[in-house]
């Protein structure tokens, strides 16, 4: 029978991923754990542990007490906050991925999806629609992690035949939970501030254009990807995923259309250098082709749904 351990569930992919997971395996197929003691509030009608993934012996044991077979590892520092703390993210980038990886290889889980990101790209890609195989030079610690965790993972799998499954994600935007210390944070910051006091000042400057996605794609990505029949699995580093791209300024005008006198300053600070590292737009023919993707929402219909649903008081 199918368990499924969510790391890192309290997080703002954790949050929807765990709620998708009960709806399509039922609650008592999935267990959310997070390095707080206490259930995260989104949470709080599911099954829940504590755990902080670098602890290799607790996480063993919830595996094996629980007889979980799939794992789902979002535990991570992201692209901003891993700068200012190198070691520290090298550290639970890193290790957490081997603690998973190894219960795989020993036979104690079946299946394991990890995260990469557009981060793995650097200043040397090709900017537009930018390709699954191609220059990869990233410029952030962030970026250097999901890298070589990519690698590793393609090296487990062929090694060791664990089936890891992994996507490269865009920025991603959702409203259940704030994001924390990533770049792309500006695109769910914005709807906070124009419902609040119809005003923000953006830390990446007006032409940025960054790969995007709507949470509920990214979701459905991910379960789609870890369901699809191994055999259709042909990348074992991680895939592409392409959403929809813009800058701030795109993000303004349909924000007006609703909030007409909405207005954006702008005071670049040190992630416009990080965010001007990255690719602006993403080729997934690769995933579209292997496990069939297809992406749902554009800029018109994110910006429908957040500014329907962010919540002032979580800010
Ligand atoms: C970040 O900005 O660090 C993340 C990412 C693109 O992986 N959202």
């Amino acid at each position: 029978m199918k368990k499924i351990l969510v790391i890192g569930a309290g997080g703002q992919i954790g949050t929807e991923l765990v709620l998708l997971l009960e709806e399509k395996f039922g609650k008592d197929a999935v267990w959310a754990s997070d390095i707080k003691d206490d259930c995260p509030k989104a949470l709080k009608h599911s099954n829940y542990v504590a755990l902080n993934v670098l602890d290799n012996d607790k996480l063993s044991s919830i595996v094996k007490d629980k007889e979980i077979t799939d794992v789902y590892l979002l535990a991570a520092l992201l692209s901003a906050t891993a700068e200012k703390d190198p070691k520290f993210a090298w550290k639970l980038n890193m290790d957490g991925l081997f603690n998973v990886l190894d219960l795989a290889k020993d036979g104690h889980i079946k299946k394991v999806f990890w995260p990469s990101s557009i981060a793995v790209f650097g200043p040397t890609t090709p900017k537009r629609n930018t390709p699954q195989h191609t220059i990869m030079e990233p410029s952030t610690v962030y970026g250097i992690s999901k890298q070589a965790g990519e690698q590793w993972c393609a090296w487990y799998h062929e090694k060791y035949g664990v089936d890891v499954r992994s996507i490269r994600y865009p920025g991603l935007i959702s409203y259940s939970t704030l994001p924390g210390g990533g770049t792309t944070d500006y695109a769910v910051d914005i709807f906070y501030h124009a419902k609040q006091n119809s005003e923000y000042t953006c830390f990446v400057n007006e032409e940025t254009t960054l790969p995007m996605m709507y949470m509920d794609d990214a979701v459905r990505a991910t379960v789609e990807l870890m369901e699809a029949p191994a055999s259709k699995i042909k990348i074992r580093s991680s895939y592409n995923l392409g959403g929809v791209s813009f800058t701030p300024e795109d993000l303004k005008e349909e924000i007006k259309k609703q909030i007409p006198d909405f207005k954006i300053g702008y005071e670049p600070d040190f992630r416009q250098k990080i965010a001007d590292s990255w690719p602006e737009s993403i080729n997934d023919e690769s995933a579209q082709k292997d496990w069939g993707w297809k992406h749902e929402y554009d800029l018109k219909k994110l910006v429908g749904v957040m500014l329907e649903n962010v919540d002032t008081e979580l800010m």
